[in-house]
């Protein structure tokens, strides 16, 4: 096969070379043994592909983790972190070697998996398999997308690689198919894939899985493919990381054979190397089998030390270089520098929202997906970052940036995406354009196939990433195609994502109002969720209160005579708000007066101050909730005398005792909760 190389240069490491890898492989060693916990057989297998990739091709500058032009190195088989700590400590991050010794305890710089944010250096919160090769491909999609914007002749600003290395977990995942189909289509070549292939999962070997011809299956989405038979031949896979990047026109892979749990007597090439300590005795006859001290833990060789932090000048001295390019670019581009600036930054032009269109009754009835339509035609010539498209439902999801053109291979100008049916892959490509920075990136849907896409959406909230997403169809209103097509506990699903922002607008005016929270949100995710159907748009001259309320999440849109004192408070989102006001009226006829309170957002209405949340909702009045889905979670507004102990935000990396203390797990908390109830009904039952 003309795309297939096999590299087996007969060169062994040098002995710097393999002191350096000793040290990766038993850093990881001594911490997850010293966390009895953890993944030590994939670091030991793969610190030598890593340390060649670091070593010999990476560009990154430990004293500046976020210069733009950095290559993007993102492990993907997130259980072997233990790996990426020891190459950031080493490489001379600001991750002291403490760090090391506390991993995944309680507050460390090092949990059990990659966590972005909390680590400098670390790219993508990884884990959930398969999601980082999708984060790789979103952020080769960015570099070449803001490649197309500002390289010009001779002056390449945007210039870097993105790395992933990844497990046979990962390629098992069938979102690596779906991403590696979209890159291999896009025909993104600096994106370059390590995989290690070492031939074993958690139970056992992948004869009893994974037969497939991995390679053969790249390859056929476009992919060129090479194969490194040794993995500790450091010059092989340096020769092949070469060769990848001399590739134009395709992706790559280059498939590794590495040893899961390299040089351990007892455990190499077996699943026992996988996913815990190696134990205290195989610790030691490992290094005494490697030539390596077996006291102290932690061990670095000065030698090595050194020659890792060779990294901290090289980096230094590529930024530099990149930073006279960028000062040369200044001075004949300065418009588009202040432009590359402005988005690296997140920054908003001034006039980003002057041409956000105001509705008026008579443009109703109008579907919010259409209105939706037409603020993404209004935003698209005034904010060039935004970017994105569809999952094949683009004429049903109204994604499309007029006059943007299609994102492709022969135009990576344009702004169009078109990720195919492919929901997965578009949420952690998604991703991985937001983590690169310098684009807002959105992606469409039917709301009901979010099942498809929770994990990376999962993942967009819990590392702040400003993404955002246009869900359409939105309940069982949607009508003809049923229950497979109607969502029903989408809503509630998305709302429980700690982080997660749900805005499901009432009208044609709320989804302005939507969208303006979207684009604002820097840090977090936003999901729209609109109708098929076409709705009354609410005028603004009959409802002023829209465009201050939505961000507010819930507000009175219509409000009994008494003002602050309605005999019932309906609250209703979306589409129901119609009803609600219907229903209002209706009341008022009957001698029952009524606010009602449209809540496009429970998030946003959730983190509003007590006052004014009290003053939409006052205590004592009898609520009536109006929305067409799950009714779990509206519980949380039924009163006083219930108390949860609950988790509401994510978890975090420590002993599982510890972290259950830490969220309030405890006897003590159990009966301080208790004690506060029991007061709160006394306290109610003294004042009848
Ligand atoms: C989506 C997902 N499913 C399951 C897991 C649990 N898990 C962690 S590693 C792993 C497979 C381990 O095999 P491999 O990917 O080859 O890694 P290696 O054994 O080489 O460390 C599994 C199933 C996960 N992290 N993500």
């Amino acid at each position: 096969m003309s795309s297939s190389a096999t590299i087996s240069a007969p060169i062994a490491p040098t002995a710097l070379d393999e002191l350096c890898i000793n040290t990766l492989r038993f850093l990881a060693v001594d911490m997850v043994q010293k966390a009895n916990s953890g993944h030590p057989g994939l670091p030991m297998g793969s610190a030598s592909m890593a340390y060649a990739l670091w070593d010999r091709s990476l560009k990154f500058n430990p004293r500046d983790p976020d210069w733009p032009d950095r290559d993007r190195f993102v492990l993907s088989a997130g259980h072997g972190c233990a790996l990426l700590y020891a190459l950031l400590h080493v490489t001379g991050f600001d991750l002291p070697l403490e760090e090391l010794k506390r991993f995944r305890q309680w507050g460390s710089r090092t949990p059990g998996h990659p966590e972005y944010g909390k680590t400098p250096g670390v790219e993508a919160t990884t884990g959930p398999l398969g999601q980082g090769l999708a984060n790789g491909v979103g952020m080769a999609i960015a570099e070449v997308a803001l490649g197309a914007r500002f390289n010009r002749p001779g002056h390449r600003i945007v210039d870097h690689y993105t790395y992933v290395l990844v497990s046979d977990g990962d390629l098992e995942e069938g979102i690596s198919s779906e991403a590696g189909s979209d890159a291999g289509h896009l025909h993104l070549d600096k994106l370059i894939v390590l995989y290690a292939d070492n031939h074993i999962t958690i139970e056992g070997s992948t004869e009893l899985t994974f037969t497939e011809d991995r390679m053969a299956r790249f390859a056929a989405f476009g992919w060129h493919v090479q194969r490194v038979e040794q993995s500790n031949d450091v010059d092989a896979v340096a020769l092949a990381l070469q060769n990848a990047r001399e590739k134009s026109g395709r992706p790559s892979l280059i498939a590794v054979r590495t040893h899961i749990g390299f040089g351990s007597p007892h455990k190499q090439d077996t699943a026992a190397a996988h996913g815990e300590a190696l134990g205290v005795e195989e610790v030691r006859l490992t290094k005494e089998g490697m030539g390596w001290p077996v006291e102290p833990s932690f061990h670095i060789p000065e030698e090595a030390l050194e020659h890792f932090r060779r990294a901290v000048a090289r980096g230094d001295s590529a930024q530099t270089e990149w930073a006279s390019r960028f000062k040369a670019y200044v001075q004949q581009y300065p418009g588009l520098a202040e432009e590359f600036q402005r988005v690296i930054d997140r920054r908003l032009p001034n006039d980003w929202d002057a041409d956000l269109p105001a509705f008026r009754a008579a443009d109703g009835p109008m579907a919010t997906r259409v209105a939706s339509g037409k603020v993404i035609e209004a935003l698209g010539p005034r904010l060039p970052e935004i970017m994105g498209g569809s999952a094949d439902l683009g004429p049903s999801t109204h994604t499309n940036i007029d006059g943007a053109g299609n994102f492709e291979p022969e135009n990576w100008a344009g702004r169009n995406m078109h990720f195919g049916i492919r929901e997965n892959a578009m949420g952690a490509i998604l991703n991985g354009m937001a983590l690169h920075r310098g684009l807002i990136p959105y992606g469409g849907t039917f709301f009901v196939f979010t099942d498809y896409m929770r994990p990376p959406m999962r993942l967009a909230a819990m590392d702040a990433l400003p993404v955002i997403y246009v869900f359409t169809h939105d309940s069982i209103g949607m009508g003809e195609d049923g229950p497979t097509h109607q969502p029903v506990e989408q809503l509630l699903g998305l709302r429980s994502i700690p982080g997660m922002v749900v805005l499901r607008p009432a009208d044609a005016n709320e989804t302005v109002a939507a969208w303006r929270v979207a684009i604002g949100r820097k840090k977090g995710p936003v999901a729209l969720v609109l109708t098929r159907q076409g709705l009354p748009v609410l005028d603004l001259s009959s409802y002023p209160g829209i465009p201050a309320g939505v961000p507010l999440g819930g507000y009175t849109l219509a409000d009994s005579p008494e003002g602050d004192r309605p005999e019932i408070i309906l609250i209703a989102t979306g589409s129901e708000v119609h009803l609600a006001l219907e229903g209002r009226e209706r009341l008022a006829t009957e001698n029952v007066q009524a606010r009602v309170v449209s809540m496009p957002s429970t998030n946003l209405f959730a983190s509003q101050p007590d006052d004014y949340r009290g003053k939409i909702l006052p205590t004592g009045v009898p609520l009536l909730v109006i929305e067409a889905g799950a009714s779990l979670g509206w519980k949380s507004y039924v009163g006083a005398q219930i108390a949860v102990i609950s988790v509401d935000t994510f978890g975090a990396s420590a002993p599982g005792s510890v972290v259950m203390q830490h969220y309030g797990f405890t006897v003590e908390n159990v009966c301080k909760q208790a004690h506060a109830v029991l007061d709160r009904l006394k306290e109610k039952a003294s004042c009848a």
